[in-house]
């Protein structure tokens, strides 16, 4: 390590005084002007964590669903899971250090995690289309650069496809080519032959209006669109062309405020999806006749995908193990619906990810969603072997079902929740099934929910347990948040501490949305009096 250009280097590069950064749920996020020195260092970082696992990282520039004006960092690890535990800390002691500390910190992590300072280092770079994310990337590449390790830059990319990237990259190609173009081929090859078969069966040719929150998700179907023509027809909204990033619109919009985004012409019965600003993530909607909204989130995309995938399975008479993950916040309904109606077991995890998707390996098939809409499918390498065995031994019906499968594991992309995987997989599964998107959301009802945030002096006060479901600290408030719940049918309530920004979240379910609205407002002046609630008492009425 040459610590001499790293200090030289990193004093282009200040930390505002006094800021400290936590490596959270997703990485480093905050406003972009505040990130120079964090993607600096986080370049030097990925170097480190390259060496060390002897493989190609991730890093993708990017602050996903959060305002245009911030921005964010992460790493991504050789396989394309969220990058470890401890290194998560050291990423936050890297990125808070003064910086005459610089070089003892990175010593200090080389130590640490026994890097071997010899070996090669490879990184590869995304970024999504904020006016900021080019320049901090180029930061990144500088620190990548002083530590002498090689990168290639991808430039615009959507988060899941450099997840992407980097499976591939240490898979030496197994599981696809490393290029954008070998993304949109893998995804269009299979899901064109599952198209296909549906429209044999004399169902209508899919089309489908999408909301692209002003971000990259739109320039890349905009791209793969001719690679899937033959079997979906997407019209693209919020595009980029006008409006602000995440602003009024995409996915996290559409679900927290349930309802449609702006910029959209939505007729009745209309098919409809947003993602969010760097494309992980994916909600359905529609207006009904009499013009209500609904939306299809995360937990009833888990249940469609999960009742598919079991149909098949019985088809192919093979016992291998499905299991659905979820967090605190999937919707009651759906729960119930899966353990009680379609008998999948369902587990609960801590929010963020990494946490379902580490769960999700359990599995021979794991699938998992957040209900804001991030999430994918697992196949266990034995469960890929014995289907694509099935798919050339099996006869007649049997042997179709084996060959959707087939298709459906190399449409999911098994590095991360992907927006586009996710919508091609959704499509397929209705045009197979001849659903339309009423009949898929009569699946289940869900129940009224609120979600609402409180400010607090320090919300690490809070500490949960239970999946984040009960309430450890401080003493007293899950004890209040009981005796509320109790006052509500069908209800139930928790509040945790948001891992990406400066509030506690609030969640409650209940028999009616006044009830849900009420409850929810109810706990927020629980945890406004008990964990030390700043500024403005949470005001009632939405
Ligand atoms: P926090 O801020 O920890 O609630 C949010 C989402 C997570 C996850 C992360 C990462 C909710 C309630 N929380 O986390 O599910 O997606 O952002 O982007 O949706
Ligand atoms: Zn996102």
């Amino acid at each position: 390590m040459d610590l001499d250009a790293v200090t030289k280097h990193s004093a282009l590069h200040p930390k505002p005084n006094g800021l400290i950064l936590q490596y959270g749920t997703a990485g480093f996020r905050t406003k972009a002007e505040h990130l120079d020195h964090v993607m600096f260092r986080m370049g030097l970082l990925a170097v480190l964590r390259s060496k060390q696992t002897k493989s190609t990282i991730g890093v993708m520039v990017t602050a996903s669903h959060n305002p245009e004006e911030d921005n964010g960092v992460k790493l991504v690890d050789p396989l394309g899971e969220m990058l470890a535990p401890s290194w998560e800390e050291h990423a936050t002691c890297l990125a808070n250090a003064e910086e005459q500390d610089v070089r003892r910190v990175l010593t200090d992590i080389s130590e640490k995690a026994a890097v071997n300072l010899q070996q090669d280092a490879f990184v590869v770079i995304g970024r999504d289309t904020r006016p900021s994310s080019e320049k901090l990337s180029q930061s990144v590449i500088e620190g990548v650069t002083v530590l002498g390790g090689q990168f290639h830059d991808y430039g615009l990319l959507t988060t899941p496809q450099l997840h992407f990237m980097v499976y591939c990259r240490n898979t030496s190609g197994r599981y696809g080519e490393a290029t954008v173009e070998g993304y949109y081929q893998k995804l269009s090859k299979a899901f064109v032959e599952l198209t296909k078969q549906a429209f044999c069966s004399g169902n209508e040719y899919g089309s489908l209006k999408v909301d692209c929150a002003n971000g990259i998700g739109a320039l890349k179907l905009r791209e793969m669109e001719h690679y899937f023509s033959q079997g979906l027809s997407v019209q693209l909204f919020n595009d980029g062309t006008k409006g602000k990033l995440n602003h009024l619109c995409g996915a996290d919009f559409v679900k927290s405020h349930q309802k449609p985004p702006q910029g959209m012409e939505m007729k009745s019965n209309e098919r409809c999806c947003s993602f969010d600003g760097d494309a992980d993530r994916i909600v359905y909607y529609y207006h009904d006749a009499e013009g209500h909204f609904h939306l299809i989130d995360g937990d009833k995309i888990a249940t469609l995908i999960s009742s598919f995938l079991k149909e098949l399975l019985v088809e192919i008479g093979e016992s291998l193990n499905i299991g659905v993950v979820q967090t605190a916040y999937a919707n009651g309904s759906s729960t119930q619906y899966l353990e009680e109606v379609m008998k999948v077991p369902v587990y609960c995890t801590k929010t963020g990810v990494k946490h379902l998707h580490h769960k999700a390996q359990e599995f021979d098939i794991g699938v998992y969603f957040e209900a804001n809409g991030h999430g994918t499918v697992l196949f266990s390498k034995a469960a890929e072997t014995k289907i694509k065995q099935l798919a050339k031994e099996l006869e007649d019906k049997k042997r179709k079902a084996a060959q959707i499968l087939e298709n459906i594991i190399d449409l999911f992309n098994q590095a991360a929740g992907d927006a586009i995987s996710d919508m091609l997989v959704i499509e397929a599964i209705l045009a197979l099934k001849g659903l339309t998107v009423q009949q898929w959301d009569a699946l289940y009802t869900d129940l009224p929910n609120r979600q609402l945030k409180v400010k607090v002096a320090d919300r690490q006060v809070i500490s949960t347990t239970d999946a984040e479901r009960q309430a450890v600290t401080p003493s007293g408030l899950q004890e209040a948040i009981n005796d509320l719940v109790k006052k509500y049918k069908l209800s139930r309530a928790f509040v945790r501490p948001s891992g990406t920004e400066d509030v506690v979240r609030v969640y409650a379910e209940a028999d009616s949305q006044e009830s849900a609205d009420s409850l929810a407002h109810e706990v927020s002046l629980a945890v406004f009096q008990l964990a030390g609630g700043v500024g403005e008492r949470p005001q009632s009425g939405f």
